[in-house]
């Protein structure tokens, strides 16, 4: 009956504009939009108390992304462009009552833009869409969670319900999910880090020990080199922007690594620094190198080969600290370096001077995000760049080490806190012990094999706590396929999405808090992405007094299925203290949790290779680890496309139809393409074109992409996630990781047939 509702964002006339793009980022321009947007969307007093206390150190965590605070001092305002739109989308005083959702079929809604369906507002009550209809009615709160518990206890195995985690969750939210998962009986823990930076964690914790970065803010002061690999922080960290002018002024230099030169790096002007707004802003990159799509791990193969050569090496730290750099050597010379500047676009000489400046650099930080994780070769590629920090003995020192800069401004946490598929066994005896819940010890679902399960018709209750599942994974008709196939899908969320319309044969909505608004539970806790855990407290009121937060939902649905024996979900509804209590006995490094995250500013978890550097691996050593260069060879009329994040947007929620730093504007179906290979395709800007995929004999098409000329390596193409999605084959995946290759996908294309 439903099965007409769209499941990707619908294509709609719109006005492609083409304009330079911009050579600065923020600045005088970013601080006024940010108030514009923050007015137009929330209103003025809201807007005001909320920038007041925005990642202070008694206010809320900018949800926008996980780069952390200044430790020790913070200036008046520590806000963004992007963390103002963030902010905004959420605080709006638009509602999405049951009147105004019920006022349309979901396949209505479905021909609405991802932006449309975001501007309807914040969803004030609980809603069903129930078997057969295709409308959605308000239900009460106990009703919702009775469904739930009922759909609970008719699986036939724990094994088909499954739990997905999107990383704004808190901590306290996350560790009660995850236990919510294994009273249920499974580790069907599917989290946005699966489609994320699971491969930084896979090929870190292989070599260092640990899955995470392993520098604190401070270091970007004292770095002599920092490389940004694969990462767009004008847009998705703007105040990563403020550490790498610190490390400019410092002495030290910026290099970019990537296929586009991102606004930003370029130029930067500092949005709380208002004398220096009158400037030119700070020149961040030193240098830029626009490799070929997937083409880094050849380039650090490259980079290597100089360094072995030029002696850059740290032998006392690699006798001491490390196994494997012999072979390491060997595998390095034997990739040829024919081989290295074929597959990384980028000539020989400048790979030396590169290296060079590697060689001789005595603190080096190497960050990185997407552009590198989303690959095939993405753990590879990591632990090249860990070999590198390896080799130079860039650990347990500050100014120095691995930044892997994560997204959601949670998701770090989140992992810390047992949101795991895969979790280990002292993990779970702990919290055995802890909860007097017997835990499931087989490895749950990550996203790519839930979809699969799904698809299977394995899986009868689905539940995401946030996100946006449907749209955020790859294989968007997969997904779809997998998701209908569901007795039971159900959306914990602030915001309606095609998570909401695509959906199981029921559906639920339950409402929760935001970030930015009162829990009468108290604060919660998030870690960033440099392992500092504090506190966040919401101030404003809520968007519908039927709210409740996210801990209490879940502690809810805990009791509707199992009542309170053995386990107190009553006990853990009204105080996050308690849950914090729980937390610190399960999990080592949380000790003194209630005391210390009320401290100014949090405290670190303990990080050993920072803190020693110690290496929690099997030999108590660091690994160097050997990969064979991948190499990817594609015909001549096929493409390489990246799916990347416009400058406004959140992931799938769409603030606007403007990606101004690259000067698109007003379209988002668009393809950026290299002038010469617009010229041998015989391509005008602005043409319509049709683009296939391909994935081992599989192909996906998906029509009318407007060509936008671009500074972009011949051969490469990028586009905008979500509208991409479909074109990334399910099966296209990083080999260790299982994440989706959303920056890698072989791609044809000819001009759309309507076209002139
Ligand atoms: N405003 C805003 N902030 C955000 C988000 C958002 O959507 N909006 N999302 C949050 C989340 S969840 C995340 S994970 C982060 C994402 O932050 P980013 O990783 O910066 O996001 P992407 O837009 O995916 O950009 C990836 C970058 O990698 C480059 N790239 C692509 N392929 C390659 C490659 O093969 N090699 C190299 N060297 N570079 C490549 C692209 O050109 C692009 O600059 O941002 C977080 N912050
Ligand atoms: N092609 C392609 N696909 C990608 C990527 C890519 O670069 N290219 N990037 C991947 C990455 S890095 C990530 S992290 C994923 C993101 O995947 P998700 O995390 O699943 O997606 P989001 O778009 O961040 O989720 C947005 C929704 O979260 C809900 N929400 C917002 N705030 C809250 C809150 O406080 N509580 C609750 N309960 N709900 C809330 C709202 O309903 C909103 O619509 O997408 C991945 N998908
Ligand atoms: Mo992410």
């Amino acid at each position: 009956m439903r099965k007409d509702v769209n499941a990707q964002t619908p294509i709609k006339a719109e006005k492609l504009k083409i304009r330079k793009p911009k050579r600065v980022a923020a600045g005088i321009q970013g601080v006024t939009k940010s108030f514009r947007i923050g007015f137009a969307e929330a209103g003025i007093s809201r807007t005001i108390k909320a920038m007041r206390t925005v990642n202070r150190f008694d206010g809320y965590d900018c949800p926008g992304c996980a780069w952390p605070d200044p430790d020790g001092h913070r200036s008046r305002f520590e806000f963004c462009e992007n963390g103002a739109k963030a902010f905004a989308t959420e605080a709006t005083k638009k509602r999405l009552t049951p009147a105004l959702l019920a006022s349309k079929t979901v396949q209505e809604w479905s021909n609405y833009s991802d932006m449309e369906l975001d501007k309807l507002g914040r969803i004030t009550h609980p809603m069903i869409l129930r078997n057969g209809s295709d409308r959605y009615e308000q239900l009460t709160w106990e009703d919702a969670f009775a469904s739930i518990s009922s759909a609970a206890s008719n699986l036939n195995n724990a094994n088909e319900a499954v739990l997905y985690t999107s990383g704004r969750a808190s901590n306290e939210a996350a560790f009660l999910w995850g236990t919510l998962a294994r009273q249920i009986g499974t580790n069907n823990l599917p989290d946005c880090s699966n489609m994320c930076h699971e491969s930084s964690g896979v090929g870190l914790s292989a070599a260092i020990g640990i899955g995470k970065g392993t520098v604190k803010l401070d270091c970007f002061n004292a770095a002599d080199l920092v490389l940004v690999i694969g990462q767009n922080p004008g847009t998705n960290h703007p105040r990563m922007l403020s550490a790498l002018a610190e490390t400019k002024r410092n002495g030290g230099s910026v290099i970019s690594i990537n296929p586009l030169m991102e606004t930003g790096l370029n130029r930067f002007k500092h949005p709380q620094e208002v004398i220096r707004l009158l400037g030119k802003g700070t020149p961040i990159a030193d240098d830029h190198f626009p490799v070929r799509i997937g083409g880094d791990q050849a380039l650090l193969q490259g980079i290597a080969k100089v360094i072995l050569d030029e002696g850059g090496l740290d032998w006392n730290f690699i006798d001491e600290q490390t196994l494997g750099f012999e072979e390491w050597k060997l595998q390095i010379a034997s990739t040829s370096w024919d081989e290295i500047v074929n597959q990384s676009g980028i000539q020989r000489h400048r790979i030396e001077t590169l290296g060079k400046a590697i060689s001789n650099s005595k603190r080096l930080i190497i960050c990185w995000a997407m552009g590198i994780t989303q690959h095939e070769n993405a753990v590879a590629t990591i632990q090249e760049a860990c070999n590198i920090l390896l080799a130079g003995g860039h650990f347990g020192k500050s100014g120095a080490g691995a930044c892997p800069v994560r997204g959601h401004s949670n998701v770090q946490g989140d992992r810390t806190v047992g949101i795991n598929h895969q979790p280990s066994n002292s993990f779970l005896d702990a919290c055995e012990r802890e909860t007097g819940i017997s835990m499931p010890r087989q490895p749950g679902y990550d996203t790519v094999e839930f979809v699969r399960a799904a698809r299977d018709q394995k899986v009868r209750l689905f539940m995401a706590l946030g996100g946006n599942i449907h749209s955020a994974m790859s294989d968007t008709e997969e997904v779809a396929k997998g998701l209908r196939e569901i007795d039971l899908t159900v959306q914990i969320s602030t915001k309606l999405n095609r998570s909401h319309l695509v959906t199981g044969k029921e559906a639920l909505i339950l409402p929760c808090l935001g970030r930015t608004e009162h829990d009468p539970a108290g604060f919660v806790t998030v870690e960033n992405s440099m392992g500092v855990v504090h506190s966040s407290t919401g101030k404003l009121t809520p968007a519908s007094p039927e709210l409740l937060s996210e801990p209490a939902i879940i502690c809810a649905i805990g009791r509707a299925c199992f009542g309170d024996v053995p386990f107190d979900w009553s006990g853990f509804t009204n105080n996050h203290d308690v849950t914090r209590e729980l937390i610190e006995s399960v999990i080592p490094g949380f000790n003194d949790y209630n005391e210390r995250v009320r401290e100014k500013g949090g405290f670190y978890l303990p990080n050993g290779p920072r803190d020693g550097p110690t290496w929690d691996t099997p030999s108590g050593k660091a690994i160097f680890h050997s990969h064979e260069l991948m190499v990817k060879t594609i015909s001549d009329d096929r493409f390489i496309l990246m799916t990347v994040r416009s400058h406004d947007q959140y992931n799938t929620t769409i603030y606007g139809m403007d990606d101004r730093y690259r000067g698109i504007y007003n379209s988002r179906r668009i393809i950026m393409m290299n002038r010469d290979d617009m010229d041998i395709h015989g391509l005008a800007p602005m043409d319509e074109v049709d683009l296939t995929s391909h994935h081992e004999g599989r192909e996906i098409h998906a029509e009318k992409w407007k060509v936008v000329p671009y500074d972009i390596p011949k051969g490469n193409l990028a586009a905008y996630f979500p509208e991409a999605n479909v074109l990334v084959p399910l099966d296209s995946v990083a080999k260790g990781s299982n994440t989706p290759t959303s920056k890698c996908v072989e791609v044809s294309l000819k001009l759309h047939k309507d076209s002139n």
